[in-house]
């Protein structure tokens, strides 16, 4: 797999994602839950593509049953756009995020937000980087010299107030907070060190898979809130660190420091 071939199909779907009027053409799958034209003309867009790039690598996508994956072999995992409500409220902080999985864990990733026009790849053993040029998390040693990401699981409201008490616990041990909208976009953030710690409960595995494959290769930490592996069959509750700070944060999610 060449990854550059892999970032020069994603930045086509560049197009597709920034058409504002479908982004307008809505369904709603759940409680703040939504998918629109985008998603559905990024996921048509990038499928047959791919399957004619790579026809022995099977597809995972948001928007489509995935009943029949084998995550024994090697699985593309797609959000189409990651931070769906964003791209609605014309945010612009939403993410194509094309994850690859083998044998159950993620070895290469391309999260690209047609916004900003930031594209961050990685591929297992071949570094991280954005728009090409090498990235790595931050130097951050503790939470009280670090800016942490939150997510509010919006489409679970019945987590809020187990939510904002953890949240209300890093934001008092923390420099402070900030909330983007887009998992993927929260892990490359962390990546590159802009950010220094991420957490959000109920992730689903097109959330996560690419971004985690590149804050690994960038030196960072990403576990369920366990500190165990995620899982890419299940929603998981993520944790994720420039690594340094990954103890601590599993720590104060806990509430036990
Ligand atoms: C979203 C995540 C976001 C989370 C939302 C949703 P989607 O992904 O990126 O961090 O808070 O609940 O899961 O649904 O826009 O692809």
């Amino acid at each position: 797999m060449t990854m550059k071939k892999l970032i020069e199909l994603v930045k086509e779907t560049r197009k597709i994602a920034l058409d504002s009027g479908s982004a307008h053409d809505i369904e709603i799958k759940g409680t703040a839950d939504f998918v629109t034209k985008v998603d559905y003309g990024v996921q048509e867009f990038l499928r047959p593509r791919l399957r004619e790039m790579y026809p022995d690598i099977q597809f995972m996508s948001e928007e489509m049953d995935n009943s029949g994956v084998d995550m024994s072999g090697r699985v593309w995992i797609l959000d189409p756009i990651d931070g769906t409500t964003n791209l609605i409220h014309d945010y612009r902080m939403s993410a194509v995020s094309l994850g690859l999985a083998e044998n159950g864990v993620p070895v290469a990733g391309v999260v690209y937000n047609p916004f900003s026009d930031e594209l961050f790849s990685a591929e297992r053993g071949g570094g991280a980087f954005l728009n090409g040029k090498p990235i790595r998390v931050s130097g951050a040693e503790t939470l009280a010299q670090s800016l942490v990401s939150v997510g509010t699981s919006p489409y679970y409201k019945e987590l809020a107030d187990e939510n904002f008490e953890v949240i209300k616990r890093l934001f008092i041990c923390a420099e402070d907070i900030r909330r983007c909208g887009s998992a993927a976009m929260d892990l490359c953030y962390t990546a590159c060190g802009r950010i220094d710690a991420y957490f959000e409960r109920r992730l689903k595995p097109w959330d996560y898979a690419a971004g985690i494959a590149i804050l690994r290769e960038a030196g960072g930490c990403v576990t369920d809130i366990s500190g165990a592996e995620p899982s890419y069959t299940e929603p998981s509750d993520i944790a994720a660190s420039n690594g340094r700070v990954h103890s601590e944060l599993i720590e104060r999610i806990a509430g036990k420091a």
